[in-house]
């Protein structure tokens, strides 16, 4: 395998932000390593190793101290390297998973064990081949107690999706928004069309993530900034926040993770509002057993 994506920065500058202790960074991945863990035979992409290791130096580098570690579709239904990630992190790390649809529940009940929290649907046509919502909707039906459903999906189309999530017996966090235009700006078609997902139900979460693929302006992310300021501050109790390192597949622009941070007061500017985003809500979602 030759050609493996680098997709991140490799000296991120150190943050001017300050992160309350205990923070999380509720959405990042690992990837491999290769030899102990190879990439699943659908995956649309071929990273270069991001381990445990780099993941831990970038949390310490950033001030934060808990990850959340998302399955990446790059490694398909066999969750073992972010398994062995959660291991490795003394109790600092806990995960999403993407399971095979007919997993049993002793296999669930193993999950939970390593610290998974989560299911996420993946509905991106260039990250996964398919997205069976009946299949999903009875898993979603089996889940352990406490989990939850991460789902990503784009703007386009989530009015398709609004009665598959309306079914979903689980609280549901939203990746990136559902990727949003925020050129659009606060009260644009696609925010507008995301206030009426999080009116619909009361546990709709969401993360207010990835300026770097949001924005087209570039940075400074002058546009994500002011389109997500005001989703913040009107459902401080609904949002996680997270890097979304090594960024899959973010072969230019890689965004530099410090910068990623310093964005944080930008969209959440008191302190009482980063402590939710930060540690209260993820607290909720991750560490409430
Ligand atoms: C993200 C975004 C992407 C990739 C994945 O599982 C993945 O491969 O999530 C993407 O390419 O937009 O959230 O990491």
């Amino acid at each position: 395998m030759t050609d493996r994506i680098v997709s991140w920065h490799t000296r991120p500058s150190k943050p001017c932000f300050v992160a309350p202790p205990g923070a999380v960074d509720a959405h990042c991945h690992v990837f491999g390593p290769l030899a102990r863990f190879p990439f699943g035979a659908k995956a649309k992409y071929l990273p270069a190793d991001a381990t445990s290791e780099m993941l831990f130096a970038l949390r310490d580098r950033l001030g934060f101290s808990r990850n959340v570690i998302v399955q990446a579709s790059c490694h398909g239904t066999d969750n073992t390297a972010t398994l062995d990630a959660i291991a490795r992190s003394e109790g600092r790390a806990r995960g999403v998973a993407v399971v095979d649809p007919a997993i049993s529940e002793g296999e669930l009940a193993a999950l939970h064990e390593g610290g998974i929290r989560a299911v996420r649907f993946n509905f991106l046509k260039r990250l996964v081949d398919d997205a069976p919502r009946d299949a999903f909707l009875e898993l979603a039906h089996r889940l352990p107690r406490g989990w939850h459903v991460a789902i990503y999906f784009e703007a386009d189309i989530l009015d398709e999706l609004r009665s598959f999530i309306a079914a979903i017996p689980a609280p549901v966090v939203v990746d990136h928004m559902g990727r949003p235009d925020v050129t659009q700006g606060p009260d644009g078609a696609d925010m507008r069309a995301f206030r009426r997902l999080l009116e619909s139900r009361a546990d709709v979460w969401f993360k207010p993530t990835c300026p770097d693929r949001l924005d087209p302006t570039g940075f400074p992310w002058n546009a994500f900034a002011e389109a997500v300021a005001p989703l913040v501050a009107d459902y401080p109790d609904r949002c996680i926040w997270g890097t979304d390192w090594p960024h899959p597949n973010m072969q230019d622009n890689v965004p530099d993770d410090g910068r990623l941070v310093d964005m944080i007061p930008r969209i959440a500017p008191t302190r009482e509002l980063q402590h939710k985003l930060l540690v209260a809500n993820p607290e909720r979602l991750y560490w409430s057993d």
